[in-house]
């Protein structure tokens, strides 16, 4: 089933770094799109949730260099 991420990542201060987290990104089974945004601090993934998880996709982040800011509970 394909689902929607999106999460708040720290450290991207570019467009490179947009391009950087995407690549990385688009390396991961499962995952259709990755886009991000780095002046909003924002990284959207769709992915399918049998070949992938929410778990890999902010460990690739984080290996990548930048860290996930938690979301402040709603
Ligand atoms: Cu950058």
């Amino acid at each position: 089933m394909t689902e929607q991420l999106v999460l708040q990542v720290g450290g991207m201060t570019c467009t490179g770094c947009e391009a950087r987290v995407g690549k990385v990104l688009g390396r991961l089974d499962g995952v259709r799109s990755a886009t991000a945004d780095h002046q909003a601090g924002e990284v959207r993934v769709l992915f399918d949730s049998a070949q992938t998880s929410a778990q890999c996709i902010g460990t690739a982040i984080t290996r990548a260099g930048y860290q996930i800011v938690p979301r402040e509970a709603s």
